[in-house]
């Protein structure tokens, strides 16, 4: 048994990356778009489309009850909820299964049961989960929270119990700062969740982020699909992802993804999900939450163990079973993925809006682009600013890293600005080509790598009329610069004097 129609209740890239799943599964597709997204590329590729409101999400993309009479109206079997909107509402799963159809994720009681911080936390260590020491319930006031920290010493991080995210999120150095952080922390907890409660865990000081991405279906085969490492993010939005770790062994590996596996059990879990860990510098890991959705990052997993997730999202919700066993599940080279955002890292990520006016997407050996837009595409700011994740696979890091340096210099996006450069920069900077990362060393090394040197004034007016020049020829002519030629994307060194070539690179600004 399987869907002969799906509907799709999401947007941008990984609408498109759906609906590509669906077309080659032979089963049939249903967009839903808002008044902004008439024209947009997830709507032309799926077999049909449904408008469901206006540009707001609130007025489109988060209407459950009238994406569901859609998908019911145009005959699908089930529904799709990509990530974000409404992927972990567990309303809307029942909704969903309760209008009679699949709801193609984890049951609705799955995301419930990781759907609170605490209750996650409980149900972790009731399955020999290790979590951070500290309180599974929420705290009663700031004498408590000063006699628990006490137990395993300061500095200790106060975190909502309904949250996720980073918000509600407080450190505690010392007793003496605990009532006026627990004050905020409660105030923040209630404003973005509705719900005050705050426990309490040990800060782990300088963590890397590594997460299990699990696979199950629901005759009770549930694998480990291996680690992603998502250290490099700035204030908890991700913005390059790898697999596998280097800061992890087999042996690591293997513990990691039992451990996932038991916890993904432990709630009843079905389909695709990931659990998250802080793994410390002496490669003791902790469980932090469960996302119960297909996350953004999915495709290096899909690169590395090549299994293709969305795939079996769908034939996993339809009834299938799993063909693999966990032995088979070895990660082949390295996968690499870097997010394009419409944001501008040198004016601190601030976003940008306009119209694409042209697009060069990169291609050639082991280069992957999941997008959702094109030449023509209107970004705004009512929605998410990826415009496209940028994936690589080759055989090592070494070769991945230097494998997306050149996708990153034939990527050009023109008519807004985007992470691009930022992205290059990345690639070229010493301690991310050695791994050295942990979750705050982009923080730390933001400024310069933002901040690399400015090309020189005359560089930049012979950019300008090399720009001038290299538009005429643009269309005709796409090459990737040579060895030893100047690189103003990155660096700092080569040589200036090239400016047809400078031009070419720096585009029109
Ligand atoms: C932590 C931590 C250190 N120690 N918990 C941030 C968001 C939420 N998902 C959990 N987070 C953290 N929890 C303890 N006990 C550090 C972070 C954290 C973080 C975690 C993952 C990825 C990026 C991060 C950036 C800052 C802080």
């Amino acid at each position: 048994m399987s869907f002969s129609k799906v509907l799709v209740a999401n947007r941008g890239e990984i609408a498109l990356r759906i609906v590509r799943a669906c077309r080659e599964m032979g089963i049939g597709s249903v967009a839903v778009y808002s008044d902004a997204d008439a024209r947009a590329p997830h709507v032309r590729e799926a077999d049909e489309a449904v408008n469901i409101g206006p540009p707001p999400s609130s007025e489109s993309y988060l209407r459950g009850e009238k994406i569901i009479e859609a998908a019911k109206r145009a005959g699908a079997q089930a529904i799709h909820p990509g990530y974000g909107f409404l992927s972990e509402r567990e309303w809307f799963a029942r909704a969903v299964r309760d209008a009679g159809l699949t709801f193609i994720g984890p049951p609705a009681e799955a995301i419930a049961a990781m759907g609170s911080k605490t209750a996650a936390r409980q149900l972790a260590i009731g399955a020999q989960v290790p979590v951070v020491p500290g309180t599974t319930t929420p705290l009663a006031d700031a004498a408590d929270a000063r006699k628990i920290a006490d137990e395993f010493g300061y500095p200790v991080l106060l975190k909502a119990a309904a949250g996720g995210g980073g918000k509600g999120m407080r450190l505690v150095r010392a007793a003496a700062d605990m009532e006026t952080a627990l004050d905020s922390a409660r105030r923040e907890a209630k404003n973005a969740f509705g719900d005050d409660a705050v426990y309490v865990e040990k800060y782990i000081v300088g963590p890397r982020h590594v997460e299990i991405q699990v696979l199950g279906d629901q005759h009770g085969t549930m694998l480990s699909l291996n680690e992603r490492e998502c250290s490099v993010q700035r204030r908890h939005q991700k913005m390059i992802e790898e697999s596998p770790s280097v800061a992890v062994t087999p042996e690591l590996r293997r513990a990691m993804g039992e451990t996932a596996v038991r916890a993904a059990r432990a709630a009843g879990y079905f389909n695709a999900g990931t659990c998250e860990f802080l793994l410390d510098r002496d490669g003791r890991f902790y469980f932090l939450e469960m996302n119960t959705r297909l996350q953004v990052e999915h495709p290096v997993t899909e690169l590395v163990t090549g299994i293709d997730l969305v795939q079996w999202q769908i034939r996993i919700a339809a009834g299938e079973r799993l063909p693999y066993r966990q032995e088979e599940i070895v990660p082949r080279g390295w996968a690499i993925e870097c997010r394009i955002t419409s944001e501008d890292p040198s004016n601190g990520f601030l976003p940008s809006t306009g119209r694409i006016s042209y697009l060069h997407v990169p291609g050639g050996p082991g280069v992957r682009w999941d997008g959702g837009i094109e030449a023509g595409s209107e970004i705004g700011l009512f929605y998410d600013p990826m415009l496209a994740k940028l994936i690589v696979h080759a055989p090592t890091r070494e070769a991945a890293v230097a494998r997306m340096h050149r996708a990153l210099l034939e990527l050009t996006i023109e008519g807004i600005e985007s992470s691009r450069d930022f992205h290059l920069r990345v690639m070229e900077d010493a301690e991310f080509k050695a791994g050295a990362i942990e979750i705050q060393w982009l923080e730390r090394r933001l400024d310069s790598i933002v901040r690399a040197p400015a090309p020189p004034a005359t560089a930049k007016a012979a950019a300008l009329v090399g720009a001038l020049i290299a538009d005429r020829d643009r269309r005709a002519l796409r090459q990737t610069p040579a060895a030893g030629t100047a690189r103003v994307d990155g660096g700092g060194g080569g040589r200036r004097d090239d400016w047809v070539q400078v031009g070419r690179l720096e585009g029109l600004r």
